[in-house]
Order: structure tokens, then sequence, then C-alpha cells
């Protein structure tokens, strides 16, 4: 039985896969600051989706949730370093507090993931997923921090797997747009009405789960290395 990790587990993409993983037998810890959400989804789930309230920034919080974890339950099989934000708006007249956060939790707080959990990952030969984009490729008007955020952690996620391939395994899972609250962190009205129905009518998070599960049960010998996943339709 695998032991997995999920953070920003309380909400779109993360709860999807919390669901998909669950009911397949996996044990999950599942990490995000709204332990009210959390609670609520252990208690759907059951007595093996164990709750770890935790803000990703916060390394000390890491650590303390991520050894719980572990002495309760062993080592962490799968690490997915999903939450994240992002907040649209122009580089000219943006919030500098907005693009510290958008580091802070994007990068730092996969790092502070990664560095805690890495040990144990390596000792069960386990594997990463890390949540990308498709701003890991390209950039996009109104989102010039966000694209910065997501092009570091392909080189994250690529330099890792270059480092151990016999220890670890390290996929990417990079979406277009996908309908969940994500856009409605975005503080600028203007970009919030100009993009929420174009994340409406993006993919399903249960989209994105499936494909991470594909990527973490993938035949042994073998890694997915990244999955691109996009909405079949023009892009804005
Ligand atoms: O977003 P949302 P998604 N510490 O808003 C958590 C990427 N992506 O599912 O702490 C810990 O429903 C937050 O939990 P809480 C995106 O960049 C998305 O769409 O309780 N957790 C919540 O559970 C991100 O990496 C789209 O507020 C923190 C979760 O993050 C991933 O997919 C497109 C936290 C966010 O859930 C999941 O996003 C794409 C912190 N400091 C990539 N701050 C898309 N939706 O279109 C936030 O290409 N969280």
């Amino acid at each position: 039985m695998k032991n997995i990790i999920i953070t920003g587990a309380s909400s779109g993409i993360g709860a999807s896969t919390a669901r998909l993983l669950y009911a397949k037998g996996y044990t999950l810890g599942l990490m995000a600051r709204s332990v009210d959400k959390l609670e609520a989804l252990s208690q759907e789930l059951g007595a093996n989706a164990i709750v770890l309230p935790c803000d990703v920034t916060d390394y000390a919080a890491v650590k303390s949730g991520l050894e719980q974890f572990i002495a309760a339950h062993g080592d962490i099989d799968v690490l997915i370093n999903n939450a994240g934000l992002g907040y649209f708006d122009s580089l000219v007249g943006g919030k500098i507090e907005e693009w510290h956060t958008m580091v802070d939790v994007n990068v730092k707080g996969v790092l502070n993931c990664l560095h805690v959990a890495l040990p144990s990952l390596i000792r069960s030969t386990g594997h990463v997923v890390n949540l990308g984009s498709l701003a890991s490729h390209q950039v996009f008007p109104n989102s010039g921090v966000y694209c910065a955020t997501k092009h570091a952690l392909i080189a994250i996620s690529n330099s890792l797997r270059l480092e151990i391939p016999d220890k670890l395994r390290v996929t990417t899972i990079s979406p277009g747009s996908v309908d969940t609250p994500f856009i409605h962190s975005t503080s600028n009205p203007q970009m919030l009405e100009q993009y929420k129905d174009y994340f409406a009518a993006g993919l399903r998070p249960e989209m994105i789960a499936e494909q991470i599960v594909h990527a973490i049960e993938a035949p042994a010998g073998s890694v997915i290395s990244e999955i691109i996943i996009r909405p079949n339709r023009a892009m804005k």
C-alpha cells in the first residue's frame, strides 16, 4: 500500500486527486491551510485520509506535518506538490505582495516539501509529482510572475529527475485552464471578469486527477516525465 502526500488537498485538483487515489486504496496525507475543508474531505473518504494542516511556505510546519505522518504510517511513496496559486494582473502596476506570495507558495513551498520529504522518498524509491502548467512552457498576458513560477517548477522537476533516476521518479503535470476556484484568487476585478468564464469552461479537475494517477501507476522501470493536457479549444 502506498503512502501519498497531496499538498493543496482542500480544493480543486488536489481534492479530486485525493478522491480518486483514496478509492484505489492509497493512504493519504492531506495538506493545506483550510483545516475545515480537509476535515470534511477526510470524513468523506475515511480513516486512511489523514489531515495535515499546513501552510507550505512555513518550513517548520511542513517538517512537523511530514515527520508526524512518517512516524505513524512509514515512508512517503509519492509526494504530489499541488498547492499553488495565481493572481492575474499586468506586471506594470502589479502588486508586490501578490508577486511575493506566488513565489513563496509555487516555488518555495515546493522546495520546502521536497527538502523535508526527499530522504523518505529516496528510502522508498518513490515518486514526486509536481503541478506545472502550460505556463511552464510559454507565457501569457497578465500572468508574468505566475508563468515565471511555473517555469521554475519545470526546471526543478527536470533537475531532480537527472540526479537520482534509479531512486526517484519525477513527473510534471502541466494543465491548461481547469475549472477550479483557482482564478478567484485574482484581486483585480477587471482581470477576474476577463478570465473567469474562460476558466469555468476549462478542463474538469477530475481529468487532471486521472492523469496524476496514470503517472503514479506507470509500469516499474518507466517514468512519465511530463503530461501536458489542455482544453481542446482556441487559447486566450
Ligand atoms: O486551485 P485551487 P487548483 N499552503 O485554488 C492550496 C495548478 N494549475 O486546484 O491552503 C498550503 O482549487 C489551497 O489550500 P488552502 C495551480 O497552479 C491550475 O486549480 O486551504 N496550501 C488549495 O487546496 C496549482 O499548483 C490551473 O487555501 C496552499 C490549493 O492550493 C494546482 O494546479 C491551471 C497554500 C489550490 O486549489 C492546483 O490548483 C494550471 C499554502 N500557502 C495549473 N496556498 C487551473 N486551475 O486552471 C494555496 O495550468 N494552497
